[in-house]
């Protein structure tokens, strides 16, 4: 959604470097130290190009750029990776609630069966917890993971994750404890 706005700024920062450093390579002496940026900006109008196409120039120049930095669709709606799941545990606190996740076996691999243990600290659940499985930004459809309790403040259950058409490998694992909150793991996997 910020996409253009981030890539605008990007090109209006690269269009008064490169308009900057242009201005100072060729300065040599005949420009003074201390003029305003805004000379100097005139100044590489004049050099580089006619003064007439200056402002359409520059107009140009950020909407071209803004094109060139643009990251690829799909990554603007990506949410940021929290976890790295092939490594081992991940811990995440939601006020009182601390929840760790481990997934095994490793690394983490789309399309098998996939063993879910989540370790609560701080909180007793007013129920056992479960986990939704997802894609951000992407509707999956549901795909639950029931957990059941393997000792103190530890729940494991099984589950899929499926391998997307999409082809990203990004997924979430949304850890809802009733009644205390709850916390989205964001992880990769191997497809
Ligand atoms: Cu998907």
């Amino acid at each position: 959604m910020y996409a253009p706005l981030s890539n605008l700024i990007d090109a209006l920062s690269l269009g008064v470097i490169w308009g900057f450093e242009t201005t100072s390579s060729e300065k040599g002496g005949s420009v003074k130290q201390m003029e305003s940026s805004k000379g100097k900006r005139r100044h590489f109008c004049k050099t580089v190009i006619p003064v007439r196409g200056c402002s359409f120039f520059i107009l140009v120049a950020i909407l071209i750029g803004g094109g060139w930095l643009a990251p690829p669709p799909a990554a603007a709606g990506e949410a940021i990776i929290n976890c790295d799941a092939h490594n081992g545990i991940c811990t995440q606190s939601s006020g009182d609630l601390s929840v760790s996740l481990e997934i095994s076996p490793r690394p983490v691999k789309a399309m098998q069966d996939l063993v879910f243990r989540v370790t609560l600290k701080g909180t007793v659940p007013a129920s056992h917890p479960h986990i939704d499985l997802g894609m951000p930004a992407m509707k999956m459809g549901p795909n639950q993971v029931v957990l059941k309790p393997i000792g103190p403040g530890t729940y494991e259950g099984t589950g899929v994750i499926v391998r997307c058409k999409s082809g990203k490998r990004t997924w979430f694992a949304n850890v809802v404890v009733p009644d205390a909150g709850e916390v989205k793991f964001i992880f990769d996997v191997i497809y």
